[in-house]
């Protein structure tokens, strides 16, 4: 497959010291670990039908599954001011009927995310032989329609990052000595900074709307030194081709929940996003650059006892123009064992999972594919629990 890439090279490349964000950028491969980042399916009849070269122009999408046209938009996308005195509580009743609502009014400003947009298209514009210099993902890194190591694919590009500077990668220290310098290293951080900030105020509010106490048992984990957050840029070129396909949609990201506490995405104004509803109907998510779309993870529903529940998106590949979109996971260290908040339990109330710790989560999860419903291997088996 080829993306339609454009000629621009790093200019400010060859700095002798690494900035920083190098350090930043490929740490990540010592754990060969992941983020929603890892992977894959559940076998969704409706999306099995794969393109197998219809035409020749479809040969770039060869393997990447389509799905129907979903016409529906998400007209009563919930939306939080994060301002607004009632906050607290929207923010528990739209993560317990969809798992995800906008963020407006959030703090952040727009030139952090137009920063990093252009230093993201930067590194996606790219020649291939130079982005590949910063792969394949170990799962940190750069990828190019391989989403994971189990056989999902999209039609995407993307670069996994891990938001711990402390630890470093030699392999991509390696990869960025070979290799102009890609992001000035201020875009990135100053945006994951600004996100992981804003970011503590949400899971502070919804812990305060939840009544889960102290309120900070779920920002702790999320602030921690050694929390297992990691952030994305993805990339999805225009796919003009997609006429070819008889009207059904090409998977750009297949459909999975996020595994971590919460992921935080940004976006730029080109649509895709989709999520599923309670009736398993999908909803496409009318973008806007100027906010937040925020998920619940896998993790989140667990620590709820499933009073929240992971929302199930996707997202489909746009003809005529490119999406970017950032997205911070944030998760809690390996060490932390994942169940259900005492302060959140009524008396009597039983663990609907069975326990474990974010690292045996997550070393599940690498063994599955994207679309997997990968909490059902720790549910318990009696006590009916949450499902999908
Ligand atoms: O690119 C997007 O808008 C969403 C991507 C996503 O779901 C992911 O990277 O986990």
């Amino acid at each position: 497959m080829h993306f339609a890439i454009c000629s621009s090279h790093f200019s400010y490349l060859n700095t002798p010291n690494f900035p920083p964000f190098i350090t930043l950028l490929f740490n990540l491969s010592l754990f060969p670990l992941f983020s929603s980042a890892f992977f894959p399916p559940f076998k969704r009849k409706e999306e099995t039908m794969v393109v197998h070269s219809q035409s020749a122009a479809l040969d770039h999408c060869s393997l990447i599954k389509t799905c129907k046209p979903t016409t529906s938009v998400f007209k009563g996308i919930p939306v939080v001011d994060l301002r607004d005195p009632e906050a607290k509580n929207l923010i528990v009743k739209t993560c317990e009927e969809y798992g995800f609502f906008k963020l407006v009014n959030h703090g952040v400003p727009m030139e952090f995310f137009t920063r990093l947009e252009a230093e993201a298209l930067k590194f996606f514009n790219l020649p291939q032989s130079e982005k590949d210099k910063a792969g394949p993902p170990d799962p940190f890194g750069y990828g190019f329609k391989k989403i994971g190591s189990n056989g999902d694919v999209g039609w995407v590009e993307y670069l996994l990052l891990n938001t711990n500077p402390q630890i470093t990668s030699l392999k991509s220290l390696t990869v960025f000595r070979e290799t102009p310098e890609i992001f000035r290293s201020s875009a990135v951080n100053d945006y994951i900074q600004a996100v992981k900030r804003m970011t503590f105020e949400v899971v502070e509010l919804l812990a305060d709307g939840l009544k889960i106490e102290p309120r900070d048992a779920l920002s702790r984990l999320l602030r921690d030194e050694k929390s297992d957050s990691c952030f994305r840029l993805n990339h999805y070129p225009p796919c003009p081709e997609l006429q070819a396909l008889g009207g059904r949609n090409l998977i750009g990201f297949g459909e999975h929940t996020d595994p971590q506490i919460i992921s935080v995405l940004r976006s730029n104004n080109t649509s895709g996003l989709q999520i599923c509803l309670r009736d398993k109907t999908w909803v496409s998510v009318p973008p806007d650059q100027t906010s937040f779309f925020i998920n619940v993870g896998d993790a989140l529903q667990v620590m709820t006892n499933g009073r929240l529940r992971s929302v199930r998106h996707r997202v489909l590949a746009e003809s005529m123009r490119s999406r970017v979109s950032m997205i911070y996971f944030g998760g809690p260290p390996l060490s932390e064992k994942i169940a259900p908040l005492a302060s959140l339990m009524a008396k009597a109330e039983e663990s609907l999972y069975e326990e474990f710790t974010w690292w045996e989560y997550k070393t599940s999860a690498y063994k599955s594919r994207l679309g997997d419903y990968r909490l059902g291997l720790f549910e318990k088996k009696t006590g009916g629990a949450a499902g999908q």
